[in-house]
């Protein structure tokens, strides 16, 4: 028996700063989908996919400096191992994709914060991911002072700081300006949103916009 041709699920991002919410808002926005009868993968960058978590090691607890366009290519590669091998495949199933980080991050961190060239990240970013381009991201904006000191305080006293939370804060200060530009400059793709407001008031305003989006409704989730 032949069944009907599957949809192809839909392909939600995160992006912003340090601490800006992105873990917590992905993670109620699953809820509220499931809620509404909705599987969602939860993945995030970078790392995601048994590869791109080996990736994602390298960068962020190896101690050694990388020249930025090694850090973009090492970004880069664990992304198209994640696109091949986990977005991509979940969604031609049909299932909904929620990516902590994607595309964005590489466009503010590498391309605003080390400066790497514009069209070395936009050639990098084609190679990675093709067509698979997000349906819909959440930017989260938010001072980078607040960022880091919830960061801090949820890494508590013991843990170390990676090759970007250790970052001086002209550079966190670019990246936000990075993710503004671009949720400026692709305002059908993104939505940008004061972090700031509690984490219900958050959730309530990307529901309304995947709703708004998908013509579906979340389910109201749990509590944050
Ligand atoms: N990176 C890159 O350079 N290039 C790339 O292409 C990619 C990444 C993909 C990954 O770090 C690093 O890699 C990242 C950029 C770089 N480094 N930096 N900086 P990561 O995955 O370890 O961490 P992160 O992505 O930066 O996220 P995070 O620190 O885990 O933060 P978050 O996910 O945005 O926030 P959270 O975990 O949901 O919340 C943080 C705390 O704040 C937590 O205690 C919450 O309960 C609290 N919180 C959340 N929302 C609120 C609100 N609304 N009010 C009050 N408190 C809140």
């Amino acid at each position: 028996m032949s069944g009907q041709p599957v949809a192809r699920g839909r392909f939600i991002t995160f992006e912003g700063g340090e601490g800006s919410g992105k873990s917590t808002q992905g993670r109620l926005l699953a809820e509220r989908l499931a809620g509404a009868g909705i599987t969602c993968r939860l993945t995030r960058e970078p790392g995601g996919s048994p590869g791109a978590e080996a990736v994602r090691r390298l960068l962020l607890e190896e101690r050694q400096p990388f020249h930025p366009l090694a850090e973009s290519l090492l970004f880069a590669a664990a992304r198209a191992d994640h696109v091949k091998t986990l977005i991509e495949p979940a969604l031609a199933a049909g299932e909904w994709v929620i990516c902590d980080r994607f595309i964005d991050s590489t466009r503010a961190y590498q391309g605003a914060g080390r400066t790497v060239a514009a069209s070395v990240i936009d050639q990098l970013e084609t190679l990675a991911i093709g067509a698979c381009r997000p349906d819909l991201t959440i930017i989260l904006d938010l001072d980078p002072r607040l960022g880091l000191t919830r960061a801090d305080a949820r890494r508590g006293a013991s843990g170390a700081a990676d090759r970007f939370e250790g970052e001086t804060l002209a550079f966190h200060e670019r990246i936000r300006a990075a993710f503004r530009a671009i949720a400026a400059a692709e305002p059908a793709r993104c939505l940008l949103l004061d972090a700031t407001a509690d984490k219900a008031a958050v959730s309530d305003r990307i529901a309304a916009r995947v709703s708004d989006a998908f013509g579906i409704t979340p389910g109201s989730g749990a509590a944050p």
